[in-house]
């Protein structure tokens, strides 16, 4: 059988910390005065913390120092932190278990491919840590998504070649990041966010057993 490079992002994918990342998001940028809509948003996703407050900042025109930025950095992880504090199984994304659990079943590596320095916290909220073959985070890139760094780490740990590989996202810079990686991306969203990405689904409830092991055998 041959073996293919499954790997998942983590946010938007794996559970729903999308909706807190944009509750903390929302929340600091109106303290100092910004606002930004849901499809400024999507622009956030799978981004780094360090990229986002960038943007946000660009587009409320703020200049400040970087000690209040390191500032708002550590207080937006720390809403952040206070949100997903009582997470736990039950906020697992439909299906994630059903398609984890196929894929080992059929001894496909996996790793996860985030850009959240919060991904290994999380993972062992929800109990799926042990599922991952390897885990790749915003700890261990120093480029942010649309950069490939993280899923080029991720094909490098499971030994598998890029083209080999295929990669779940939400986002837009990460479909991006998975592409010019030359990996299958496959789109967990909106068709008309993620419009980029070789498949598109709404989520793991729309990928069947027969697609994934079409995915496996895929030459
Ligand atoms: P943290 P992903 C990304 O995770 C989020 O989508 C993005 O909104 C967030 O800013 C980024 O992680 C950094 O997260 O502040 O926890 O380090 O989607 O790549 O799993
Ligand atoms: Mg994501």
């Amino acid at each position: 059988m041959s073996k293919k490079g499954f790997i998942f992002d983590l946010d938007g994918v794996i559970v729903d910390t999308a909706k807190y990342h944009f509750l903390a998001w929302k929340k600091l940028a109106k303290s100092i005065g910004v606002d930004f809509t849901e499809s400024q948003n999507e622009q956030l996703k799978g981004v780094s913390r360090v990229k986002s407050l960038e943007k946000i900042l660009a587009w409320g025109n703020k200049t400040i120092s970087q000690e209040e930025f390191n500032t708002l950095m550590a207080k937006k992880n720390e809403d952040y932190l206070s949100f997903i504090a009582t997470m736990n199984e039950d906020e697992i994304l439909p299906d994630v278990p059903k398609t984890l659990n196929y894929l080992i079943e059929e001894k496909q590596p996996i790793s996860l491919g985030s850009a959240s320095k919060n991904a290994r916290t999380i993972l062992k909220k929800v109990n799926l840590y042990k599922k991952f073959d390897a885990i790749v985070d915003g700890n261990d890139v120093s480029k942010a998504k649309p950069d490939p760094e993280v899923f080029l780490i991720a094909a490098k740990l499971l030994e598998i070649k890029l083209e080999d590989c295929i990669v779940f996202e939400d986002s837009v810079a990460g479909v991006q990041a998975a592409n010019t990686a030359k990996m299958v991306s496959i789109g967990i969203g909106e068709k008309n966010v993620l419009h980029e990405a070789d498949y598109i689904f709404k989520d793991f409830t729309e990928i069947s057993e027969e697609f994934l092991m079409d995915l496996i055998k895929r030459k």
